[in-house]
């Protein structure tokens, strides 16, 4: 597996901060990308799979649990940001506020280059929830790719399907890349890595 991509070593990594406060957020130096989706789509599976770690990052078995972001630091260059998932049913009132606050809170730092991972289950599709997020993005004009996870769910003819529903929905800014993903088999893990880069020298 590759460990090196660009002048980034991958086993340079860790959890750096935890943060569950609106107020509590760094403005950091280093660009960040930052992994939205619904709970339980598979963003932190996503973090260890492209770190090539088995579990830097939290897989939750009991979704929506924590409301918190967490800073991964990568070899110095970037953080990855997990940001907690929405569209948990069973989340109380007072867990929505926060998760509102929260997220609210983490995309108005203005201070930081930033590039969203708009994770979206390929067989579960876009959710009214995913709706909400990303008419929210658009609005605030935050750039964003999306990444179509766990393809390792749907058939070749299932997945054309599922992605030409993405491709066509009137919700994903025009032009947006979609990306295939996952994370049980390692797949679009070099693809992934290769548009990150590209876009962050870009926009350097
Ligand atoms: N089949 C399959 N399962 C996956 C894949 N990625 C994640 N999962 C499973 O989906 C479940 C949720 O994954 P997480 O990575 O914890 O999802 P999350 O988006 O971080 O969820 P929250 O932290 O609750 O917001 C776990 O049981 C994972 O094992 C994948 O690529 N394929
Ligand atoms: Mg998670």
């Amino acid at each position: 597996m590759n460990m090196i991509y660009g002048n980034i070593n991958l086993h340079n990594t860790k959890l750096e901060m935890t943060s569950g406060y609106a107020s509590q957020l760094p403005c950091t130096n280093l660009p960040h990308i930052a992994l939205s989706g619904r709970s339980n789509v598979g963003k932190s599976s996503l973090i260890n799979t492209m770190l090539g770690r088995k579990a830097l990052a939290r897989v939750s078995g009991e979704p929506g649990k924590t409301i918190t972001i967490n800073y991964y630091n990568i070899d110095n260059k970037l953080y990855f940001v997990d940001l907690p998932g929405y569209g948990y049913a069973k989340r109380s009132f007072t867990d929505k506020e926060k998760w509102s606050r929260l997220t609210e809170a983490y995309f108005s730092i203005g201070c930081v280059n930033r590039i969203v991972l708009q994770l979206v289950d390929c067989k579960v599709g876009l959710t009214t929830d995913d709706l909400d997020m990303l008419e929210w993005l658009n609005h605030y004009d935050l750039p964003y790719i999306i990444v179509a996870t766990k393809i390792d769910k749907l058939n070749k003819t299932e997945l054309s399907k599922a992605v030409s529903t993405l491709a066509t929905s009137n919700n994903i800014r025009p032009g947006t890349a979609i990306h295939l993903f996952s994370s049980l088999k390692g797949q679009g893990r070099d693809e992934l890595w290769h548009t990150i880069l590209s876009k962050l020298t870009a926009k350097e």
